[in-house]
């Protein structure tokens, strides 16, 4: 029988570490942990029907929202890991206010942050709908050490070595760039293991997917009202009208896009008026990957990657996706300036 070659995220990750000048080990140590965190958190969002762990926790983030009890444990896993890899001094993640500093044993000496949304879209967990882990690794600028700084998470999107997400879905998947490209792993269950099956993902250029959250149409810029009926039109010959679909939970969102060509939208709105979606820890790893794999990602004035954060959850418009699609839409918005 033939036997297909099955290549690991971890096989993966030292392979790569190998092309990458001056790479040591350390940093694919803590992709490493990365994984094993995502297997954990895999494993309790697909028995979270089965036990208590769904709903409420009763508590809210500091952005005043319901934690769910998943997002709770999410944090719990991905920072015990991040802890124990030894690798990473500190993490910012949207479920702590500020940065969470680890100064026991080796972690003093990481050289790595990483800036993480541990459980996005939990809102939809109830409903069986997929979620995912979003995260982003830098180097620290302090000196390894002594405790990491606030200046080692407010670096540009520029910065990051490696960004990558986690969709908890049909299947579970990894995907991850390093600046190299984006490459995509499926937890093959049967053998615990993240398994190569999208490598060099190439988002196309000239998608026909548009995802928004249309409810809040009225507050939308003109230029992203006008974009959207531009959306709408009929012409054969671009093959409008485009498709919408929007599942209100962005990885997963996101990931289909970029499978198959289309925008994702999250404008400011009235409820939101400097946008939803948190820069460091959910638009920057996003926008990494985006341009990683031939798209674009802007907050209809700017790259988003070029953005120096003020603060740990600022927030901003989002726009990425298909080059085309996201070119065509920053033609509306500076046609209406943005407003
Ligand atoms: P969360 O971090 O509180 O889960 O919120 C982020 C989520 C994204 O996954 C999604 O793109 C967005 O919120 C959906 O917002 P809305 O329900 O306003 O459309
Ligand atoms: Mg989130």
């Amino acid at each position: 029988m033939l036997m297909h070659k099955v290549t690991t995220l971890n096989q993966f990750i030292i392979e790569r570490q190998a092309e990458i000048p001056g790479a040591t080990g350390e940093f694919s140590r803590l992709l490493h942990h990365v994984g094993i965190a995502a297997k954990k958190v895999h494993r309790e969002v697909n028995k979270a029907g089965l036990v208590d762990i769904l709903g409420r926790v009763g508590t809210m983030n500091v952005q005043g929202e319901n934690q769910q009890k998943l997002d709770v444990y999410a944090d719990t896993i991905f920072m015990d890991e991040l802890r124990a890899s030894g690798e990473c001094c500190g993490v910012a993640t949207e479920e702590n206010e500020g940065v969470v500093v680890f100064d026991e044993g080796g972690s003093k000496e990481g050289k790595y942050v990483v800036c993480m949304d541990p459980l996005d879209g939990s809102s939809n967990i109830d409903a069986n709908v997929p979620v995912g882990t979003i995260f982003s690794i830098y180097r620290r600028k302090s000196p390894a050490g002594e405790p990491p700084v606030m200046e080692d998470f407010l670096q540009a999107g520029t910065e990051q070595l490696a960004a990558g997400y986690v969709i908890y879905g049909s299947s579970t998947m990894l995907v991850y760039t390093a600046g190299r490209g984006v490459n995509g792993f499926t937890l093959d269950i049967s053998i615990g293991e993240f398994c190569l099956s999208h490598p060099s993902i190439l988002t196309p250029a000239a998608g026909r997917m548009y995802s928004i959250n249309e409810g809040n149409y009225i507050n939308f810029p003109v230029g992203v009202k006008k974009y959207i009926k531009y959306c709408q039109e009929i012409d054969a010959a671009s093959g409008r009208p485009y498709t919408s679909r929007y599942i209100g939970s962005l990885v997963a969102d996101y990931h289909r896009n970029m499978l198959y060509g289309g925008i994702f939208l999250y404008p400011r709105t009235n409820a939101y008026p400097e946008g939803k979606l948190r820069l460091v820890y959910e638009c920057n790893p996003m926008a990494f990957i985006a341009e990683q794999s031939g798209g674009i990602a802007t907050d209809g004035d700017r790259r988003v990657l070029e953005i120096a954060p003020g603060s740990l959850h600022q927030r901003v418009p989002f726009y990425v996706g298909s080059r085309g699609m996201v070119m065509k839409l920053t033609e509306f918005l500076s046609f209406f300036n943005n407003i």
